[in-house]
């Protein structure tokens, strides 16, 4: 395909099915002491359609009041996130090209009963803009688009599977992106269905 911008990477079924097998185990037991939680719009407090919870230091969280932010704690539970399994430590030492680890990977969760999509965004809460965010699909595969720069411009499609890597980079790391479709029912990988996103970033910039 051509067009797309640059920095964004795509590798198709990186994971087998017992390494994907092995990843939805981590995020279960993650999910014991850190719930999928339903996220909220700053100022608004619409939900958001997906669940989250997240790995690692810091995690990614929104609420009415409080808007789009990283913190150290679960905000329904007040706990500490549970630690990024070493399997994903590992795929960030070999995809990165980053001198040092993710602070944050937020999991988001398309749930079947929610029709959970994501609308065109840029993720802008990071303060290390250089390092890439890495991805990682699992259960039912989704229709990934890819903009540019500004709102409005036009969109590449790519589907994403169970098992598939992604790296957004350079320009890519800018761009517009979202969730357009989940083909829901189609993997019975996810407990209760749906898709699982797992997204790697590094928030704060080295020294
Ligand atoms: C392109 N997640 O969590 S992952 C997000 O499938 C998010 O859950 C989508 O967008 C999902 O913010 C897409 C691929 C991805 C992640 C981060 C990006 C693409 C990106 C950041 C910048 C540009
Ligand atoms: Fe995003």
């Amino acid at each position: 395909q051509c067009d797309l911008p640059q920095g964004f990477a795509h590798f198709p079924l990186y994971y087998s099915p017992d390494e994907q097998a092995a990843l939805i185990e981590a995020v279960k037991v993650a999910a014991i002491q850190a719930p999928f939680y339903t996220p909220t719009m700053p100022r608004t407090g619409a939900p958001l359609s997906v669940v989250m919870s997240n790995f690692g230091p810091l995690g990614w969280v929104t609420d009415k009041s409080g808007g789009y932010r990283y913190e150290t704690a679960h905000p329904k539970t007040g706990k500490p996130w549970p630690a990024l399994p070493k399997a994903l430590e590992r795929l960030w030492d070999d995809v990165a090209d980053y001198p040092a680890r993710p602070e944050a990977t937020l999991i988001n969760w398309y749930r079947e009963d929610r029709a959970s999509k994501m609308g065109l965004h840029i993720d802008n809460d990071e303060n290390a803009l250089n390092a890439p965010v890495v991805s990682v699909s699992l259960g039912d595969p989704a229709m990934f688009r890819l903009g540019g720069r500004q709102r409005g411009g036009k969109t590449h499609g790519i589907k994403l599977f169970s098992g598939d890597v992604v790296i957004l980079s350079g320009e890519s790391r800018q761009c517009y992106h979202g969730v357009s479709k989940v083909y829901y029912g189609e993997s019975a990988l996810v407990p209760k269905g749906g898709r699982i996103n797992l997204t790697m970033r590094r928030v704060n910039p080295v020294k």
